[in-house]
């Protein structure tokens, strides 16, 4: 819902500068919408890039960037290098190390009651995390604070993204008959297992796509891959010997169907891989989403050039594997591994299938008992507002 802009000195001002892709929007917008409905509005979003936040929020396609509206009850507005402040957050979020721009740092030291200052970082689930979590930097010259605010999987970091009633949601989605049953429906899908198996696939390039699905062309189960738009789909052309795929095309190989989707908002994103019996994510926010949907998935890590993400991938993959028997273990492990280019001995996501396929229906059930004790724990936007009210020193 889009209305007017409200007024000038929001609870929580977000910054966003986007890096690559849309992980950095992604994140900012579910935190700034999960604060608004939380009854924390006003909430101000700044980002860098209005094109890419119309693709991850279409409502503000309908904005005049210049001017700026509200979505859900956030205030978006453009961040350009003309910024001139208006009333700084009583919170101000710097999401990932942007740089908050001089003359915002200026208004928030001219504050009688200086603002509470985080930076938000990215999710890591590695050990180090836990220790750098809420530490403080003094700004070298002006009378600020900044706080570190880590995301995280257990009790000592600032925990998951998960909006209030996501679970309930995704219960009703999948209970009832207009949800997973229609969704499937309007796309042409089985509904039933025996039919086959469905797949969401959202990655980065993929060298080792093709051989997977010739795999899955030549293997004994139909298999149905659902591609939203995104860097992958150039190799998926390549691996089916297509023309240039284009939304709505649909194409089939043996057992193998590809059928591709628009990129939707987020939330049609969420009913996308709540429909999927596998889902395949990467990055940081979708990665988290999987897990929400209590599904079997496959995690793409954003690539590194120093290669640190592998010892990221392996952090979370200590984390997630235990509590699970051996095989699907080592299945889940070895098709990661395969997957983002790591596994030892030249392991493809092809050969590593097999093993994989037949661990699912217990990889099924660890996802959701994973999902149930990441839930038992407070989301990220409660805990970060309790730590900006202890910073503050007024009611959590
Ligand atoms: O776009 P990403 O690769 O983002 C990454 C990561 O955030 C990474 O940490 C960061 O360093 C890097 O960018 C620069 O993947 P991610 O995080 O999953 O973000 C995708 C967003 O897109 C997420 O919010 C889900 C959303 N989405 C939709 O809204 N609709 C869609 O149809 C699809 C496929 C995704």
């Amino acid at each position: 819902m889009m209305d007017s802009v409200p007024a000038p000195r929001p609870a929580w001002e977000i910054f966003c500068q986007v890096v690559d892709n849309f992980g950095d929007i992604g994140v900012c917008w579910r935190l700034a919408r999960d604060l608004a409905r939380r009854g924390a509005a006003p909430v101000r979003l700044w980002v860098d890039d209005w094109a890419v936040l119309t693709r991850i929020c279409p409502a503000a396609a309908g904005i005049e960037p210049a001017v700026g509206g509200v979505v859900d009850g956030v205030a978006l507005r453009h961040w350009t290098p003309a910024f001139v402040p208006s009333a700084p957050g009583e919170i101000v979020i710097e999401a990932f190390a942007c740089e908050l721009p001089p003359a915002q740092l200026d208004a928030m030291a001219a504050q009688a009651v200086a603002p509470v200052w985080i930076n938000l970082e990215y999710l890591s689930a590695e050990d180090w995390v836990a220790g750098c979590h809420g530490l403080a930097s003094p700004h070298p010259r002006l009378p600020l604070v900044k706080h570190f605010f880590f995301p995280g999987f257990d009790a000592n970091t600032g925990g998951l993204l998960r909006e209030p009633d996501l679970l309930a949601r995704r219960d009703r989605f999948l209970s009832q008959p207009q949800g997973r049953a229609a969704w499937r429906a309007a796309r042409g899908l089985p509904t039933a297992a025996e039919d086959g198996l469905v797949v969401s696939l959202f990655a980065y390039e993929q060298p080792a796509l093709a051989a997977l699905l010739q795999a899955w062309a030549q293997g004994p189960r139909p298999i149905h891959v659902l591609v939203p738009v995104s860097r992958v789909l150039p190799d998926v052309a390549a691996a089916l010997d297509a023309p240039a795929l284009e939304v709505g095309a649909r194409i089939r190989r043996g057992a193998l169907s590809v059928q591709v989707l628009p990129f939707t908002d987020q939330d049609d994103y969420d009913a996308q891989l709540w429909a999927c019996d596998l889902v395949f994510v990467r990055g940081e926010d979708s990665f988290v989403r999987a897990q929400w949907a209590a599904r079997p998935f496959v995690w793409q890590i954003y690539p590194q050039s120093d290669t640190a993400h592998h010892d990221k991938l392996e952090a979370f993959l200590a984390r997630y594997l235990a509590g699970l028997p051996p095989a699907p273990a080592a299945a889940l492990g070895g098709f990661w591994r395969a997957w983002n280019g790591c596994a030892p001995a030249g392991l493809t996501p092809a050969a590593a299938w097999p093993a994989f396929a037949d661990a699912l229906p217990a990889l099924g059930a660890h996802a959701r008992a994973w999902c149930d004790s990441q839930a038992a724990m407070p989301d990220l936007a409660r805990r970060l507002t309790e730590f900006c009210f202890h910073i503050k020193g007024g009611p959590g």
